[in-house]
């Protein structure tokens, strides 16, 4: 243990994730987020740890929930973990989610397994469905691609880059279940940390959507499918932009941040 030679392996590991030390991202970025098809809160503990468990993975310890929380990974939605602990990661201290302030908002060992709620799982070789995700570039590929997705799939995929970077999405493949108001299966991609504010857009079909650049260094990205009829999928590129620009004024940019969405005012490191 570099801090103190008499603690045990597991102390010393406690408490270099409670400290400075740079979490190992292949470590967090294995945790995703999942909810019903149904809605947000609708799984009992057996049904969260089965959701996991039939993608590979099993329900997050609290201390991979924090890791993931270390390197940006945001939602606004109480889920089942490992032991039926009850919690959700908070970054960024709002007045409408976390009660204002940041960590691990922990409900936390619950009695009652049948209460509804989300699930967090721990999967680092997951199919593509999600995760948190901080590398400089990457590329997104809905779940199963190059095959078709399946249905009643649910993906949120959390970017969180360097404060004062941008996010340039680029739009490689896309095929998705069309219709006039997407409302089947759909793309939805937002300048914020979650998929609460900053809508950007919702996609479905086969055409490209233009670029998108974000105002900030995090967006989110939410891949749902209903019951029926699925397509082909995608292929999303990310990059990362070191100098802030005009995002949004060129015409190849479809983000819409609002006005106190400004380069500089928004960032998590
Ligand atoms: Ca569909």
């Amino acid at each position: 243990c570099p801090f103190q030679p008499n603690f045990s392996r597991v102390l010393c590991w406690d408490m270099m994730l409670k400290s400075f030390v740079v979490v190992p991202t292949e470590r967090a970025a294995g945790v995703y987020h999942r909810e019903s098809r149904s809605g947000k809160y609708q799984l009992t503990y057996a049904e969260a740890k089965a959701v996991c468990e039939y993608e590979g993975g099993h329900l997050a310890t609290y201390q991979q929930l924090e890791a993931a929380r270390k390197i940006g990974f945001h939602v606004c939605a109480a889920g089942w973990m490992a032991k039926g602990r009850v919690g959700y990661p908070i970054v960024k201290a709002g007045a409408n989610c976390g009660f204002g302030r940041t960590g691990i908002v922990d409900y936390g060992i619950r009695l009652n397994r049948s209460e509804r709620w989300d699930a967090y799982c721990y999967n680092p070789n997951g199919k593509e469905c999600g995760g948190v995700f901080t590398d400089s570039k990457h590329v997104f590929k809905s779940p199963g691609y190059p095959n078709e997705y399946e249905n009643d799939q649910i993906c949120y995929w959390h970017i969180r880059v360097k404060y004062g970077q941008r996010i340039h999405l680029q739009f490689l493949e896309f095929d998705v279940e069309d219709d006039t108001a997407c409302m089947a299966d759909y793309l939805e991609i937002y300048d914020s940390y979650d998929d609460i504010s900053g809508f950007v857009g919702r996609f479905c079909g086969d055409e490209l959507p233009d670029d998108i650049i974000s105002t900030g260094n995090v967006m989110t990205l939410k891949f749902l499918s209903d019951a029926s009829v699925t397509a082909g999928g995608f292929q999303i590129r990310y990059v990362t932009m070191d100098v802030p620009s005009k995002a949004g004024d060129g015409k190849n940019t479809t983000s819409q941040g609002r006005t106190n969405f400004l380069s500089g005012k928004f960032g998590i490191m």
